[in-house]
C-alpha cells in the first residue's frame, strides 16, 4: 500500500485503497483450477498492472475471451518491444503471430521477467484460446493479424508525421478497441460500436502512455524507442532526446503540452463510445482506463518531471477512480474535474495555449450539457461545502494543488489534514 506520508496527505484515499486491496486479493484467490486457465489468470495479474482488475469484473465467458485477447496481444507486444531481437527475426514472427495462436507446440523465447514466462509457457494461452467460442476466436485472430502486420511495418519506419503517429497508435491500441467492440457484441451484451469510435478509445489510452513514458522509452537499452512524431517535436528541438536535457526545459514542456493537446482530440469520441454502452460491467471495464488517462494527462501537462522520471497518478487517486467510476454521470464528473485542472495549468505564454483551451472548453461543455454534474463527488473538492466558507475555499485550493502535484510542500499537507480533522 502507499506510503504513510501519502495517506496522511490524502486521508480520504484510505477507504478506496483498502477496498481496492481487498478486491485485488479476492480476484487473485479466484484462479481457475484447470492448469491452462490457471496460468492465464495468474499471468494476467502479473503482467498487467491496471487491466487485470477491470477484466476480472466482467462476466465469465466474456471475461475469458478478454483475458486471452489481452495475453495474446501482450505476447505479440513482447516480441515488438524486445529491442535485442534483430528486425530480420522479428518481422516474420510479428506477421505470422495470428497463426501461432492455433499451434500448441509453438513458442519463441524473448522478453524478461514475467513477460519471459508468458512467452516460454505460451502453450497454455493457445490451449485456452482453442476453448473459446468461434466468434471470439475469429475476432482475436483478425486483430492479432492486423496488429502484427502494423507493428512489422513500423519496425523499419519512424513515426514522422502526426498521421504516422495516429497510424501506429491504431495498430497497437485502436485495433484493441475494434476487437473489444467485437467481443462485446459477440457476448450478446452490446450493440456493435463503430470502428471509428472504437479506434479513438485505444488512441486516447495509447497516446497517454506514449506521453507519460517519454523518458523510459528514450532510455531503453540497447536501443531507444521513439514514438513522439517528428512533426511535433521538431518545432521545439533538433533531436527527440534533446527534450530531456535541462537547458531545453522550456521547449520540452511546450512540446509536451503540444502532445497532450493532440491526445485531447480523442476525448469527444471516447465519451460518445462510453455513453452508448449498456452493460454495467462492460461500462466499468471501458470507463476506468479512460478516466485514468485524462487524470494522467492532467498530471503530465506542463510538468517537467515527465522528462526527469516517472510521473504517475498516486495510488490513492487511482483507487478513488476505480471506486467512483460506475455510471456515465461519474465519467462526465471526472472528465469535467480533470479538464478544469488541466485548464488551470495552461499558461498564456504557451504557443498552443489557445488550441489547448479550446479543446478543454469543448470537453467541459459536453460534460456540463450532460446535466449530471451536480450529483457528483468531485475529484477537486473532496467534500460538499457546508457553511465554513473560508476553510472550504482553502481546502478547495489545497486539494487542487495536492491533486496536481504528487509531492507538495508539507505545510500544505498539514493544513489539509487539519481541515479533514475539523470536518469529521
Ligand atoms: C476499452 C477498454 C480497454 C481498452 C480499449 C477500450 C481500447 C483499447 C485498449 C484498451 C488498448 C490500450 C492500450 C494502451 C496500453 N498500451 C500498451 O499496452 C502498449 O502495447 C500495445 C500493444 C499491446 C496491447 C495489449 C492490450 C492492452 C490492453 C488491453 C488488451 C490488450 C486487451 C483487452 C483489454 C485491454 C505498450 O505497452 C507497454 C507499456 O505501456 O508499458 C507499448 O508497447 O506501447
Ligand atoms: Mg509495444
Amino acid at each position: 500500500m502507499g506510503s504513510l506520508r501519502a495517506i496522511l496527505k490524502h486521508p480520504d484515499d484510505l477507504y478506496p485503497m483498502v477496498k481496492l486491496k481487498l478486491a485485488v486479493r479476492n480476484a487473485e484467490k479466484q484462479i481457475p483450477p484447470e492448469p491452462h486457465w490457471g496460468f492465464c489468470y495468474t499471468m494476467l495479474h502479473k503482467v498487467s498492472r491496471s487491466f487485470a482488475l477491470v477484466i476480472q469484473q466482467l462476466d465469465t465467458d466474456l471475461r475469458d475471451a478478454v483475458c486471452i485477447f489481452y495475453l495474446v496481444l501482450r505476447a505479440l507486444d513482447t516480441v515488438e518491444d524486445d529491442t535485442s531481437i534483430s528486425a530480420e527475426v522479428k518481422v516474420p514472427i510479428l506477421k505470422a503471430f495470428h497463426r501461432h495462436i492455433y499451434d500448441r507446440e509453438w513458442h519463441f523465447a524473448c522478453g524478461t521477467k514475467d513477460y519471459k514466462v508468458l512467452m516460454d509457457e505460451f502453450h497454455h494461452v493457445s490451449t485456452a484460446f482453442l476453448e473459446l467460442g468461434s466468434g471470439y476466436q475469429e475476432a482475436i485472430e483478425d486483430i492479432t493479424m492486423r496488429m502484427g502486420a502494423g507493428m512489422a511495418k513500423f519496425i523499419c519506419k519512424e513515426v514522422e508525421t502526426v498521421d504516422d503517429y495516429d497510424e501506429y497508435c491504431h495498430y497497437v491500441a485502436g485495433l484493441v478497441g475494434l476487437g473489444l467492440s467485437k467481443l462485446f457484441h459477440a457476448s450478446g451484451k452490446e450493440d456493435l460500436a463503430s470502428d471509428s469510435l472504437s479506434n479513438s478509445m485505444g488512441l486516447f489510452l495509447q497516446k497517454t502512455n506514449i506521453i507519460r513514458d517519454y523518458l523510459e522509452d528514450i532510455n531503453e537499452i540497447p536501443k531507444s524507442r521513439m514514438f513522439w512524431p517528428r512533426q511535433i517535436w521538431s518545432k521545439y528541438v533538433n533531436k527527440l532526446e534533446d527534450l530531456k536535457y535541462e537547458e531545453n526545459s522550456v521547449k520540452a514542456v511546450q512540446c509536451l503540452n503540444d502532445m497532450v493537446t493532440n491526445a485531447l482530440m480523442h476525448v469527444e469520441d471516447c465519451i460518445k463510445y462510453m455513453s452508448a454502452l449498456g452493460d454495467p460491467a462492460i461500462f466499468r471495464f471501458c470507463a476506468i482506463p479512460q478516466v485514468m488517462a485524462i487524470g494522467t494527462l492532467a498530471l503530465c501537462y506542463n510538468n517537467i518531471q515527465v522528462f526527469r522520471g516517472v510521473v504517475k497518478m498516486r495510488r490513492g487517486l487511482t483507487a478513488k477512480v476505480i471506486d467512483r467510476t460506475k455510471s456515465m454521470a461519474d465519467v462526465y464528473g471526472a472528465f469535467y474535474d480533470f479538464s478544469r485542472m488541466l485548464k488551470s495549468k495552461v499558461e498564456d505564454s504557451d504557443p498552443n495555449a489557445r488550441k489547448t483551451k479550446d479543446r478543454l472548453e469543448a470537453i467541459l461543455k459536453i460534460c456540463r450539457e450532460s446535466g449530471t454534474l451536480n450529483q457528483r463527488k468531485s475529484y477537486i473538492i473532496q467534500s460538499k461545502p457546508q457553511n465554513h466558507a473560508t476553510l472550504v475555499s482553502t481546502h478547495h485550493t489545497l486539494s487542487y494543488i495536492l491533486a496536481v502535484f504528487s509531492s507538495p510542500p508539507s505545510v500544505l499537507s498539514l493544513l489539509n489534514m487539519c481541515f479533514n480533522a475539523i470536518k469529521s
